[in-house]
């Protein structure tokens, strides 16, 4: 009996909660998971909870602060997100040009089609704090949010929301619109396996089977093949990939860093989310590499939990 393959991407999908500190992204959480949270701090200090919203695991992970040698971590993950929550704090005039250019910086990453909301807070203080509160209009243009009419960023569904994280005042609204827009989008990744290389370590580092029928992929003869090959062509400052059609599936290599992520897929699997993967795979691996020791536990749990396996 042949074993239905998991879709990797599809069991657990992750949502990007962005926006300067102190604009209420944890206050926004707060408010509207009310009791259904449960929140996870990762060893490698990114801020990730998980959430159940109609049956559907999600991870929302907050890309608050301003460290810079977060960037590649952050890209990573903006570019494995199935959409964005972007968060703003309409008394923060001050302000407003580092989110603004904080915001676009984000929208590049994406994938075209995560769909994006713009998460106008705290309205509540629009009576209080009438000098520095901006008008709808003012946020418009300051964010240059017209060009999501523009042929470059059409396919990204984008609403903006006016919201109090505060009073909880259009939350429900607004997180609805955003996470209906991503369970009506389709996976259409299936990943059957990753493995991880290091050619300093001439070994494989890392190897999690989602099917039975590839376990221990990197004893075939095949699959040892292509490590072989690929191990020689390595190169410390060139990324790239290599692709080979196997029987009943597709074998993708990424190289970058001294690293070969190596994915195996069904044949129908969507060739821009293997690649998006095998990518944010072996940034997230460089990163830690650089950081210090790579643990093999730690690159586990952050591929798992992180993607979504
Ligand atoms: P962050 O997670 O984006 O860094 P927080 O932001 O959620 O921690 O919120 C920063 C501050 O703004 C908090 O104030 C929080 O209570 C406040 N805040 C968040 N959303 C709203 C809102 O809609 N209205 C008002 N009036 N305040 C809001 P404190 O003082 O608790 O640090
Ligand atoms: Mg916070």
């Amino acid at each position: 009996m042949k074993r239905k393959p998991i879709g990797w991407l599809s069991k657990g999908r992750s949502v990007v909660l962005m926006g300067l500190d102190y604009a209420g992204k944890t206050t926004l959480v707060d408010q509207w998971t009310k009791g259904v949270i449960e929140k996870t701090t990762t060893t490698i200090g990114l801020d990730i909870e998980h959430v159940e919203i109609r049956g559907e695991k999600f991870n929302m992970i907050d890309l608050g602060g301003q460290q810079p040698f977060r960037i590649t971590i952050w890209k990573t993950y903006a570019q494995m997100a199935q959409g964005v929550i972007f968060v703003f704090d309409i008394t923060d005039k001050l302000r407003v040009q580092e989110a603004v250019e904080w915001f676009w910086k984000v929208v590049e990453w994406l994938r075209e089609d995560a769909p994006i909301i713009f998460c106008a807070n705290k309205i509540d203080l629009r009576d209080k704090k009438k000098e520095s509160a901006m008008s709808l209009e003012e946020i418009i243009n300051n964010f240059n949010l017209e060009k999501f009419s523009q042929d470059k960023y059409v396919q990204h569904s984008f609403r903006i929301f006016e919201i109090s994280a505060k009073t909880g005042e259009n939350v429900e609204e607004s997180m609805e619109w955003l996470f209906g827009k991503v369970i009506g989008s389709k996976e259409k990744s299936k990943i059957k396996g990753v493995l991880i290389y290091s050619s300093e370590k001439k070994s494989t580092i890392l190897e999690i089977p989602f099917v039975d029928e590839v376990k221990d992929f990197s004893k075939q003869k095949n699959i040892a093949e292509i490590i072989d090959y690929n191990s020689k062509l390595l190169n410390k400052s060139q990324s790239t990939m290599q692709y080979y059609e196997q029987d009943d599936m597709d074998v993708y290599v990424f190289a970058q860093g001294g690293f070969l992520c190596i994915i195996i897929t069904e044949k129908e699997a969507e060739y821009n989310s293997v690649r998006i993967t095998g990518q944010s795979i072996l940034n997230v691996v460089s990163v830690l590499d650089s950081e210090g020791e790579l643990k093999i536990d730690q690159l586990k749990w952050v591929i798992k939990e992180s993607f979504g396996a």
